[in-house]
């Protein structure tokens, strides 16, 4: 399926307010993706459709976790969770999406995990920096952005954790796993 003809069914899919951050989304991972030299086709997709299953109910989410093998585990951590999966596994089945690099971004946008790829750190960061975000800290994330991606992720998950914390939440296990790699990396 060709680009246009997936932003309209991004668009269909979901609420007025979801489609123009995934936009936002999309543009500032071109901007990351020329920045790095990395995959400009391979950002696109993964950032279009991100949030795509975000606007399904909770009952839909769970049934599709359920229904196509998605990690069960899953179900006992925040719904919050639940969405990046199963836009993945729509990703796959629907819009015949085979490049994995592209599946794992939109599967760990929320969480990450350990060995992001470029394309998975570029999907992840901009998720977060988008300029219609105004997240406590998120200027200094885009301000790492720009010099070094590994250290943007990193920050990402230290204020997601922190915020994540103060509100008495768990944490999935990815995320403690990706902060740790990319917290030991700078020391290395
Ligand atoms: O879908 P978006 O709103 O664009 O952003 P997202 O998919 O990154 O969702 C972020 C929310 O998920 C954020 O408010 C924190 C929440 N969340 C809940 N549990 C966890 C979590 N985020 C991470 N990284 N890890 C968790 O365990
Ligand atoms: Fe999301
Ligand atoms: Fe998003």
């Amino acid at each position: 399926m060709k680009l246009h003809k997936i932003r309209e069914e991004v668009k269909k899919e979901l609420s007025n307010d979801r489609y123009e951050h995934t936009i936002r989304v999309y543009e500032t991972a071109i901007e990351l993706a020329t920045l790095y030299d990395e995959s400009v086709e391979k950002v696109s997709l993964a950032a279009l459709l991100h949030d795509y299953a975000k606007c399904q109910t909770d009952r839909e989410l769970k049934d599709n976790i359920e229904k196509h093998d998605l990690p069960r585990q899953l179900l006992h951590y925040n719904k919050e969770l639940w969405h990046g999966p199963v836009a993945a596994m729509i990703a796959k089945k629907t819009f015949r999406i085979t490049d994995v690099d592209t599946i794992n971004a939109i599967y760990y946008h929320t969480t990450g995990r350990e060995q992001m790829s470029n394309v998975e750190l570029i999907v992840f960061v901009s998720d977060y920096i988008e300029p219609g975000r105004q997240f406590p800290g998120v200027e200094e994330v885009r301000q790492l952005a720009k010099v070094d991606l590994k250290k943007a992720a990193r920050k990402v998950l230290q204020n997601t954790i922190i915020f994540l914390l103060k509100k008495d939440a768990t944490i999935y296990p990815d995320t403690f796993l990706a902060y740790n790699e990319l917290t030991n990396n700078l020391k290395e």
